[in-house]
């Protein structure tokens, strides 16, 4: 289900008081600089240029929204992690994001964007810590994984998911790539689910069926 296509810019926002009024769901996207997390919206949204991609990391000090066809929102965090930064700015990004991901009511689900080959430093550590209390879920994307060997992604796979078990279901892992267009449908359906948009759960089926069209598939 592309539920990113044709996502449109909406606001762009650099202190928590700019905050839109918080109504609709809100999926957050976050990641160190350089993670990938431009690359990944990009991907998702089947867009060459909806999240800015860079070579200079850490330009992005805003909170980006954008609005995707349900009605719900995309939420562009600033990349973290970006040492060149001086530190009173950094503390501001810090504090942004730490504001969001703790306060923000709309926001049901973050996907955070790690590099397969750096997963989980302590800044990811830091958002995780921010987020996990709200017991909302959390779709980890080891990205770059093209940049690994079938065997060694699997295994960073593995690794990812044993140190993340502690927190519960509602938190999954899956390995992507940008470069290779791998992993969307996977990501898509998780946050499909998140929105509700994932077809009729097992418990919604009608309790009669009278036969003809039981199973219907969408767009037959
Ligand atoms: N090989 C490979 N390179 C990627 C992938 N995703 C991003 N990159 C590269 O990594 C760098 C940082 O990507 P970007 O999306 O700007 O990262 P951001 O700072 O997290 O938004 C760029 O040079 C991208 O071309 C991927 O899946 N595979
Ligand atoms: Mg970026």
């Amino acid at each position: 289900m592309p539920i990113f296509r044709n996502a449109q810019f909406e606001i762009s926002i650099a202190k928590p008081s700019g905050l839109p009024p918080s109504s609709g769901a809100e999926i957050a996207f976050a990641g160190r600089s350089n993670a990938g997390k431009s690359s990944a919206i990009n991907t998702l949204a089947g867009h060459v240029r909806l999240a800015f991609v860079s070579k200079t990391p850490g330009r992005t000090q805003l909170i980006n929204f954008f609005r995707l066809n349900s009605g719900a929102l995309l939420v562009d965090l600033p990349g973290y992690g970006y040492a060149a930064v001086p530190e009173k700015v950094r503390r501001e990004w810090q504090g942004l994001i730490e504001h969001y991901l703790r306060q923000r009511e709309s926001l049901i689900g973050l996907v955070l964007i790690m590099d397969s080959r750096h997963p989980l430093t302590p800044l990811d550590r830091q958002m995780i810590d921010w987020f996990a209390p709200s017991g909302r879920p959390m779709h980890v994307l080891l990205t770059k994984s093209d940049k690994l060997s079938r065997g060694a992604a699997s295994a960073v796979l593995q690794d990812v998911r044993r140190q993340l078990a502690p927190l519960g279901p509602q938190v999954t892992v899956q390995l992507f790539s940008s470069l290779k267009k791998s992993g969307v449908e996977e990501a898509e359906r998780v946050i499909a689910a998140w929105l509700g948009l994932g077809g009729p759960a097992a418990g919604d089926e009608p309790a009669m069926a009278d036969g003809a069209n039981k199973n219907p598939r969408p767009g037959e």
